[in-house]
């Protein structure tokens, strides 16, 4: 076995593929959490030991609601156990029922929280250079059993909301947002988190902002918000008073004291992310077939997915075969969000056509790939990262010709 720590211009006999040893010993993730104060978080557990509060509405979940409401500008935030529960919650304190449109290029989860409650989840394609709903292909999903469009901010980049709004508005639909990747990002100068009936973030792990779990309903509307609160605590207006239907949505207060420790450290998050970024673009930036998303400055994004797409024609090799290579090396690269929604269970099966109509998210799904980044990746790890992607591309052609003469001799046992 070869030894090596950085192959740049090396051959195709340095990747660990071909056998030399891993350039990382241990597996680099993407989604490793961003960790802010450690003893600001244990001054925080010591607290709610000490209190004996762990859950139900504490002190911690009290303030982590303050912090988002007033961070996003919004006159509300329900804090939850996470973002797919968040989701259901407010689809049903939308009322929403029949049919909602959606894209399909998103985490399954988006269209569970609608499937999950009878109401079906209508996949609309993706503009192309955005990776967002395409509004122009929404107007064609319309029919009299819709009740409401659901977009999502991907990668923190926000839909085309103000056409979104005036679709949403003239045929009578709630407009609702999965802001899952979007916390601190902007639209237009405003926060995310303001616009449709409401928006939904996530405090997953591997979000921007993390509470280990955790997720959030956040709007202006009173009335919204109030069945939302109720709904994510069993129904419960008081000791003994149930007045509408709810589930256990709550977040921890474990889980909050995480949250608001990582919200101190937003900047530095943001910080880090946009260097890393910036690393990646550069060391990147003239491959062939290899274009990195773009962020839109002036949107405050939080740069937490760092995101390919591999044009397998000028690349000579396919995103999978780029993948392939970058795992033997222990770099867990993604390919979110293969294969698109439509494409898994039970949406395949109850709509086996759907590929057909979404030509967009079918040729994303198969393009894209997503590179580790976060405050646990160093500047050296991208550079060997990217060097490994250097070299992969250079060696292209042989690599695909390695797939494919082991595909045909696969098939010829
Ligand atoms: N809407 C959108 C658009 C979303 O992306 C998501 C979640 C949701 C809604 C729902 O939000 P939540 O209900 O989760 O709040 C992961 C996350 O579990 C999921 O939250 C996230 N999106 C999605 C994009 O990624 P998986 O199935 O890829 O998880 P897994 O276990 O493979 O972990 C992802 C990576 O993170 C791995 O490389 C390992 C690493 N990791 C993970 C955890 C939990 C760590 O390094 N440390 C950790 O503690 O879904």
């Amino acid at each position: 076995m070869k030894d090596r720590c950085n192959p740049v211009g090396s051959g195709i006999g340095d990747l660990a593929f071909f056998g030399a040893r891993p350039a990382f010993e241990e597996a680099l993730h993407v989604g490793r959490p961003n960790i802010g104060k450690r003893a600001a978080l244990l001054v925080r557990i010591n607290k709610l030991l000490d209190n004996r509060w762990l859950t139900n509405d504490g002190t911690y979940v009290q303030e982590f609601e303050k912090r988002v409401a007033d961070f996003t500008g919004v006159k509300h935030c329900i804090a939850m156990c996470n973002a797919t529960v968040a989701l259901e919650v407010l689809i049903r304190a939308l009322d929403l029922k029949g049919e909602v449109i959606v894209p399909s290029f998103t985490f399954v989860a988006t269209a569970h929280a609608l499937q999950w409650q009878q109401i079906t989840p209508v996949f609309c394609d993706i503009d192309p250079r955005t990776h967002n709903i395409d509004p122009a292909r929404i107007e064609g999903l319309v029919t009299p059993r819709t009740t409401g469009i659901l977009g999502v901010h991907l990668w923190g980049r926000p839909c085309p909301i103000d056409e979104l709004q005036a679709i949403a508005d003239s045929n009578r639909l709630a407009l609702l947002f999965d802001a899952a990747h979007a916390f601190g990002c902007k639209y237009r100068a405003r926060n995310i988190g303001r616009f449709g009936r409401a928006e939904v973030l996530s405090f997953h792990a591997t979000k921007f902002i993390n509470a280990g779990e955790g997720g959030a309903v956040v709007t202006n509307d009173d009335a919204l918000a109030m069945r939302v609160r109720l709904m994510k605590n069993f129904g419960f207006s008081g000791y003994d008073e149930v007045v509408s239907i709810g589930t256990n949505g709550k977040m921890t207060e474990l889980s909050a004291a995480m949250g608001l420790t990582n919200l101190e450290s937003l900047e530095s998050f943001t910080q880090i992310n946009q260097e890393n970024f910036e690393a990646y673009s550069q060391a990147l930036g003239n491959l062939p077939g290899l274009s990195l998303i773009r962020y839109d400055k002036s949107a405050q994004p939080n740069y937490q997915y760092v995101v390919v797409e591999v044009d397998a024609a000028k690349a000579r090799l396919t995103r999978d075969e780029l993948l392939a290579v970058l795992h033997a090396e222990n770099v867990l690269a993604r390919r979110y969000f293969y294969p698109g929604v439509h494409r898994m269970e039970p949406y395949c099966s109850c709509f086996p056509e759907a590929s057909m109509v979404l030509p967009e998210t079918e040729a994303i799904a198969s393009r894209v790939l997503v590179l580790p980044t976060g405050t646990g990746v160093t500047s050296a790890d991208i550079e060997k990262i990217c060097a490994i992607i250097r070299v992969a591309i250079e060696q292209g052609a042989e690599i695909s010709k390695h797939f494919a003469d082991a595909m045909q001799s696969a098939g010829s046992e």
